[in-house]
């Protein structure tokens, strides 16, 4: 897989060590940050030196594991960063899927290797004309607003390209926000959690963010990865959209993960910063994973009120224990 670092390569070596699989992950970088506790927190799997940019590198590494599935979680994730990075963003996020996907094929393994991308809700953004009302589905009408967004657009046409054009087993995730004690701090709700957390300890004063009005279709990560999982064992390659089909304003999520920790009166703890808004927003995101209930089967097992409380929980221990 690539992507080992990040929150979603985690729960899913997790997965797949549970089901018996060689897990192989791909780490950028001669000296990064996350390796060591990487290693230490998955040691059953291999770490290959490589990186989205580098086709050769990606050769190597489909050499060296000689994949049954390949995972393609690695990007540039953050909306935020996309826009004051498009060109890099581009090359990692967009570019990245056609190295994956070639690297596959010029190996001889297009016909054997199974291949996930992570697609993202991100390729919707304005209003869904096909389906007005309802949560956007696979068929819905594409409008990404953010460098990132058309970088990940990029991704999933031409992993649906090389479906069509090669008959390859290229199967799509169109995953909407998923989250948990894993997400990096620079997204949200692990932001507003960790925040919260040392509000209630008295370490920190306040929370700086941008907009609160956004609606997001928040889910906890540990179910998502599952359905990474179900679409490659799945008996054809399709798209699939994940989501938890409710939607929730970041201030929602702020409400409850202060009332959590027992504040009520939260607002004087939350200020604007400028830093944090961006040049185009996502107003409302609502998935609809009728599709992947219906022909894979796929189940979540924690709610919107449920994550937040987890989440808190998690942060309110971790920054405990970061006193001792
Ligand atoms: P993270 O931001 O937590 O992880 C991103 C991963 O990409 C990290 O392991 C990072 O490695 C790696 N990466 C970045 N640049 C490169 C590069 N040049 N070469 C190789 N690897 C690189 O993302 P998530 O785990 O949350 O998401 C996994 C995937 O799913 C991403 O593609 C994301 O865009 C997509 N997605 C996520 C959703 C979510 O809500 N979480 C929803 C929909 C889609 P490093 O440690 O070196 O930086
Ligand atoms: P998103 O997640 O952009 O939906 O992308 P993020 O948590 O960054 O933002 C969600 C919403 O919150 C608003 N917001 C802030 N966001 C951040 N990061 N920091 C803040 O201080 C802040 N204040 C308000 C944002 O403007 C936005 O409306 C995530 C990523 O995981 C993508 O990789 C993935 O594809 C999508 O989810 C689905």
């Amino acid at each position: 897989m690539t992507g080992i670092t990040g929150q979603d390569g985690g729960h899913l070596a997790e997965l797949l060590h549970r089901e018996g699989y060689r897990v192989f992950g791909l780490i950028r970088g001669q000296n990064n940050p996350r390796k060591a506790s990487t290693q230490q927190q998955y040691p059953y799997v291999t770490l290959i030196e490589g990186d989205l940019t580098d086709f050769a590198s990606l050769m190597r590494a489909i050499e060296i594991s000689s994949p049954d599935e390949v995972y393609n979680l690695g990007a540039v994730s953050h909306v935020g960063y996309s826009f004051r990075n498009p060109v890099l963003t581009a090359e990692v996020t967009g570019k990245g899927v056609l190295n994956v996907l070639e690297a596959v094929r010029m190996s001889g393994l297009a016909e054997t290797t199974r291949v996930y991308q992570a697609s993202t809700s991100e390729m919707f953004g304005g209003l869904d004309y096909n389906r007005p009302g309802a949560g956007y589905a696979e068929d819905s009408l594409f409008h990404p607003r953010s460098p990132y967004g058309v970088a990940k657009l990029y991704g999933h046409w031409i992993a649906k390209n090389y479906r069509e054009s090669y008959g390859m087993f290229v199967s799509c995730g169109i995953l909407f926000n998923h989250e948990g004690e894993r997400r990096g701090p620079e997204f949200v709700t692990r932001k507003i959690t960790q925040s919260v957390a040392r509000i209630s300890l008295g370490l920190q004063d306040h929370i700086e963010l941008g907009d609160l009005w956004p609606k997001r279709d928040w889910g906890y990560a540990g179910d998502y990865v599952r359905g990474m999982w179900q679409m490659l064992q799945h008996n054809e390659a399709d798209d699939f959209v994940l989501a938890s089909g409710t939607t929730h304003s970041v201030e929602e999520f702020l409400e409850r993960a202060f009332l959590e920790v027992g504040i009520t009166d939260w607002r004087p703890l939350v200020k604007q910063n400028p830093d944090f808004l961006r040049p185009a927003e996502v107003d409302v995101l609502l998935g609809d994973p009728s599709k992947a209930e219906t022909v894979l089967g796929w189940r979540r097992d924690v709610d919107f009120p449920g994550l937040v409380s987890l989440m808190v929980k998690h942060d309110v221990t971790e920054q405990k224990s970061l006193l001792l």
